[in-house]
């Protein structure tokens, strides 16, 4: 058996739980992916206490099987945008079915990926197949995609709220993630994450978020 302890449950009232709802979802829609970062550096401890909010998300039976690699240092950057733009040329050039690009093309998005080397900080995640638990035991890990796309949800929020402005980019093919960072062959590149400022004249494309009929039923 293991321990258990009293639970620690903020129970609100509903017209505080009405009105916080709102607010959250304002927060969240604000949110907008962008391509166009700044060198401003990113206080000290404000990534660290959003990975930390990111370790805080559930996963299957609690073995956290995700690894956070920030990558900061200008060489390392450049050595990513290298491969990744390596990667993206295959995919824009060729790898990418007509289909893809199409859905794609209304993000303006290419090959060039200067952002890599602009933006103060990469977040990559990784997906791990084994880890070691609190015993020191290793395991295998269970529901390893869902535990790790909910906690880099956590982390994109957090990064969100504290005022930092996110980009998830997904080479295809994040294999050289791997031998860059020097991770092991059990984790799997995950999602790349920007991390910083949006440049002075930052522009995003306009885009609609689904109402919510479309997006929920009730039963
Ligand atoms: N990885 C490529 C292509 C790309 C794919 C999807 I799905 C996007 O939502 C955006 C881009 C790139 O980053 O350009």
């Amino acid at each position: 058996m293991s321990a258990t302890q009293p639970l620690d449950f903020n129970d609100l009232p509903d017209e505080v739980m009405q009105e916080l709802g709102e607010v959250i979802c304002q927060e969240m829609r604000s949110r907008r992916t962008v391509r166009d970062f700044s060198s401003r550096a990113i206080p000290e401890r404000v990534l660290e206490a959003c990975l930390m909010a990111a370790g805080t998300a559930p996963s299957g039976a609690n073995l956290q099987p995700w690894h956070f690699a920030v990558v900061r240092g200008g060489e390392m950057k450049k050595q990513i945008r290298e491969a990744a733009e390596q990667e993206e040329r295959a995919f824009y050039d060729g790898r990418a079915p007509d289909e893809w690009l199409d859905v794609l093309s209304h993000l303006c998005t290419d090959a060039s990926k200067p952002f890599l080397e602009v933006a103060p900080a990469l977040i990559v995640i990784f997906q791990k197949s084994k880890t070691t638990d609190h015993r020191g035991v290793e395991s295998k890990t269970y529901y390893p995609k869902e535990s790790v796309g909910i906690a880099t949800g956590f982390l994109i929020a957090a990064l969100h709220r504290v005022g930092l402005a996110t980009l998830t980019h997904t080479p295809c093919s994040m294999k050289f993630l791997n031998k860059l960072l020097g991770r092991p062959s059990g984790e799997k590149p995950f999602l790349l994450l920007v991390v910083g400022y949006p440049s002075e004249d930052c522009k995003v494309p306009v885009i609609e978020k689904k109402p919510i009929d479309e997006i929920v039923s009730f039963y």
